[in-house]
């Protein structure tokens, strides 16, 4: 595709402002002239050819175009009769150039915005510009339209006519018909009239379609006064404000190529997603937010860079109030539904428009984010994942996992509500699941290898942070081995509680024989697995058993201190009572010394208790610790006595998730 301007004119009725330099290089803002912006936007448009008729001035217009150092290849070419002729015979004298390709025609004191110049360059067919809500001007051109083909461009027709502007895209076949007939013309001397003359011979076989830019701008310069007018509306183009959100840390060709159509409609200011609200929908950011903005802020068209903490774009649209929200169409469906439809209704509050591309989905995209889904997985990348999310969002939620599959269900179950997304945070290794799973009492008897070997199977297709219920972490001299071990796994954070000899799962409280370790003996162990691990990020904590054993707050706060004293990294504060009130007394006494230990809670029993009320007391994390273990076991007696009652499955088919559902749980890779 090549440009074509036709430049050859002086343009009489601009006065002094064209008594230097031709009426192209007239200015109309503080950064372009009228040639300059053309060419800024066929540059922008990917066209690289511009054929270009000079007349008047020509030395000085060849000059400016080179030093406008812009990505183009110029052919330029003279009317040397340019005084004497009109611009069909311009044409006439670069025909060589401009044969068997797709042409894009503009007059060269035409002025048009971005969008405008965008569907010119798409358009599939032949077309010209015109408007449907522009009056039909007095001197200018105007277009005879039949079923939305334009049969005839003139200044002298009024009927069944529309406004038209000389931006012309013509598609090889179309434009050889048109240039068929200037040659004859030119060749039989009639080269002061308009190249319209010539089209208009010919518009049965020349098939131009209209494109209706309505009231958008797309003007000729002819007098002073039009270019004030055009002015005003270049500065206010320059003013616009579009307004983005982007989440992703991997930056592909399709974002770049977004960005850049964005930019054409005006000041593009970037949101960046927070690291919490990105971790909240989709996955951890492997690229910080701080690095993440400053990717955005050297990507080339982008004017600004703000935070956007939440998905919801309320806060900073009613803050920035853009003119233009530019987004993939993809979010018409699905998930992020709720956040569109938001973002309609706060547009609608100030008149701001939403400008929707075509969303294709990038394969490329697809392999680098399961690329970075595959760092996530990797033990150094996992590991400090937890601290990291608790720092972020101040409380942070794990569910049970104690196999691929229950791993599976942790990873990927989301909830969307009230236009946000829900999914948990991290993953716990209970004891007591690992070893139901295996059929095997909660009593330490499922050995550390066989826990071990749980905990790869779950890593294998997850990339949630972990956290492994260690029991009592057996002796200290085992422990400082459990240590370095879960450390080299990636496991973030092992729990142990604070009792000694046969352990016994304490939700079985006082009613068997179970014995607490002495304070002294359990900061040894706590101590000993500090200084075993050798990374910073690796956490211990400490479980204390006090509320269980009914051996009192006091007992529960002395052990509390102590052991954060001797370097646990948060603490686990138990019960098996349904009212709340004694994990909440001791949350308030622990931290009304202790603002910073996180403090770990199973709400197994005082369930009723919400994640929200938990952070407001200053809870840090909330263990789902047996849930899923517990609807599965129910679910599948159910099935079995199903099928043992009528002997046959059929019955226990409803009761079973579908075949092809299953096959797809299971991703072919991670
Ligand atoms: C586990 O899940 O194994 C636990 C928590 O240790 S609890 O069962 O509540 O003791
Ligand atoms: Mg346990």
């Amino acid at each position: 595709m090549k440009a074509l301007i036709l430049n050859s004119g002086l343009g009489h009725r601009m006065g002094v402002l064209t008594s230097e330099h031709p009426k192209c290089m007239t200015e109309i803002s503080n950064k372009d002239t009228i040639l300059s912006r053309q060419l800024r936007l066929i540059a922008s448009a990917g066209i690289t050819e511009v054929v270009m008729t000079t007349g008047y001035f020509d030395e000085i217009l060849v000059n400016y175009c080179n030093s406008l150092n812009l990505p183009l290849h110029y052919t330029f070419v003279k009317n040397p009769i340019y005084d004497k002729t009109n611009y069909i015979y311009s044409i006439y004298c670069a025909r060589e150039f401009l044969q068997d390709d797709d042409i894009i025609m503009m007059h060269g004191d035409l002025v048009f915005e971005e969008s405008v110049f965008d569907d010119v360059v798409a358009s599939q067919y032949s077309c010209m510009t015109v408007s449907s809500t522009l009056p039909l001007p007095e001197k200018d051109f105007k277009a005879v339209v039949h079923n939305g083909m334009i049969e005839k461009v003139g200044i002298e027709f009024f009927t069944d006519a529309m406004a038209a502007q000389p931006l012309y895209k013509l598609c090889r076949e179309d434009w050889a018909v048109w240039l068929g007939e200037i040659c004859s013309f030119c060749e039989s001397d009639n080269r002061k009239c308009y190249a319209e003359n010539a089209f208009n011979q010919v518009s049965d076989r020349c098939r131009i379609h209209t494109l209706d830019v309505k009231n958008a701008l797309c003007n000729e310069i002819d007098t002073p006064e039009d270019l004030a007018v055009v002015a005003s509306r270049v500065a206010e183009l320059e003013n616009r404000t579009v307004y983005m959100c982007f989440s992703t840390d991997v930056i592909h060709s399709g974002h770049i190529a977004i960005i850049r159509k964005a930019a054409r409609l005006g000041k593009l200011i970037i949101g960046v997603l927070s690291d919490e609200a990105v971790a909240s929908y989709k996955r951890f950011p492997l690229v910080p937010f701080e690095e993440r903005v400053s990717l955005m802020e050297n990507i080339n068209g982008v004017s600004l860079v703000v935070e956007q903490k939440h998905l919801s774009y309320a806060e900073n649209l009613r803050s920035i109030k853009p003119d233009y929200v530019v987004h993939g169409d993809d979010w018409k469906v699905g998930f992020q539904k709720p956040v569109r439809d938001e973002v309609v209704s706060v547009l609608a509050e100030y008149g701001g428009k939403l400008v929707e591309f075509p969303y294709s989905k990038d394969e490329k995209y697809d392999e680098l984010e399961q690329r970075s889904r595959a760092r996530l997985a990797m033990p150094d990348a996992r590991r400090g994942r937890l601290k990291k999310l608790i720092a972020m969002k101040g409380t942070v939620n794990a569910i049970e996992a104690h196999s691929g599959l229950t791993g599976l269900i942790a990873e990927k179950t989301t909830v969307l509500q009230d236009g946000k997304t829900y999914q948990f945070d991290a993953m716990w290794v209970s004891s007591l699941c690992d070893s139901t799973a295996k059929g095997k009492p909660d009593i330490e008897l499922v050995d550390m290898t066989s826990r071990f070997r749980t905990i790869d199977d779950i890593m294998e297709v997850t990339t949630k942070p972990i956290i492994f219920d260690g029991d009592t972490g057996g002796l200290t001299e085992h422990f400082v081995y459990t240590v370095k071990s879960l450390e080299r796994m990636g496991v973030s954070m092992v729990i142990i509680e604070d009792k000694t000899g046969l352990k016994k799962n304490s939700l079985f409280g006082t009613e068997v024989q179970q014995t607490q370790d002495s304070i002294e003996n359990f900061c040894a162990k706590i101590r000993a697995g500090k200084n075993a691990q050798k990374t910073k990020e690796f956490m211990i904590c400490a479980r204390i058993e006090s509320l269980i054993l009914e051996r009192g707050m006091e007992d529960a706060l002395e052990r509390a201190f102590a052991f954060a004293g001797a370097g646990a990294d948060a603490i686990m504060i138990h019960s098996r009572k349904k009212d709340p009130a004694e994990i909440f007394e001791f949350v308030e006494k622990f931290r009304s010394r202790d603002k910073q230990t996180p403090i770990v809670v199973v709400p197994t029993s005082f369930n009723t208790v919400t994640e929200e009320e938990f952070k407001a007391r200053g809870v840090n994390v909330v263990i789902y610790a047996n849930q899923l273990t517990r609807s599965a076991f129910p679910a599948m007696q159910n099935v079995a006595q199903t099928i043992l009652t009528n002997h046959r499955a059929k019955e226990a088919d409803d009761l079973c998730m579908p075949i092809s559902k299953i096959i797809t749980l299971i991703p072919e890779e991670m």
